[in-house]
């Protein structure tokens, strides 16, 4: 049975670019719904009926929509379990899979937000990603057991991490230190990547001109 394809909801320059990334990676075909924020068309009606959050990225698949980075990864790496870029649930790196997908929304996203917010987190103890440094210490660590986020496998957590990061580093929110860089380059260069910007960089002068 063929799958049936999924509808991208997208905007060029945002955090829906890792998803355009992983979706190159995995080869496959999809209908992709564009929205231009200069023209505010995530905050139209139309696309607050789609998703109330009016936000990228989301997908809909046989009715039903997947929103959250995390989310949208493990569905569509799941989805396309035959082009292997998730390790499948018996596989003992399905947990370090899931647990770096979780790490990404829950710990890594607000750390950076508070960081370039210049806010004061919580205590530690109550902090959800306990304090910068640790978070981050923690992150760099498993890079650098590398060369990817699963040792000598890669798979879509590289998608979703060397895409932030290189953006995260490129504003100076996270820190570019030698195993970040070397991990960023590794991920980046991989010809779907490199698709995948060339694209964006395209629908992103055109939706501007
Ligand atoms: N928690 C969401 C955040 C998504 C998000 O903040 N997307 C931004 C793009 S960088 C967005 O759609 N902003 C448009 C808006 O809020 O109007 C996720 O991880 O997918």
């Amino acid at each position: 049975m063929t799958t049936p394809r999924v509808t991208f909801y997208h905007a060029p320059n945002s955090r829906s670019g890792g998803t355009r990334a992983l979706l190159e990676e995995l080869g496959v075909d999809y209908d992709m719904h564009v929205l231009n924020f200069r023209k505010n068309e995530q905050r139209q009606p139309e696309y607050m009926a789609v998703n109330p959050m009016g936000k990228v990225p989301a997908i809909g698949y046989r009715g039903e929509l997947v929103t959250e980075q995390p989310a949208v990864f493990i569905f569509l790496a799941d989805l396309y379990a035959d082009k292997g870029l998730a390790p499948a649930i018996d596989d003992p790196l399905r947990g370090p899979y899931l647990r770096w997908m979780v790490f990404y929304g829950s710990c890594f996203e607000p750390a950076l937000v508070d960081r370039s917010m210049q806010r004061e987190p919580p205590k530690p103890s109550t902090c959800p990603y306990g304090d910068f440094d640790t978070m981050y210490n923690t992150l760099v660590a498993q890079l650098e057991r590398g060369p990817y986020m699963l040792g000598e496998r890669f798979s879509a957590l590289d998608v979703l991490w060397g895409n932030a990061l290189h953006w995260m580093t490129m504003f100076k929110l996270a820190p570019e230190l030698p195993a970040v860089r070397a991990y960023i380059d590794r991920v980046i260069s991989r010809p779907a990547m490199q698709r995948a910007a060339a694209k964006d960089a395209e629908l992103a002068a055109a939706l501007a001109a």
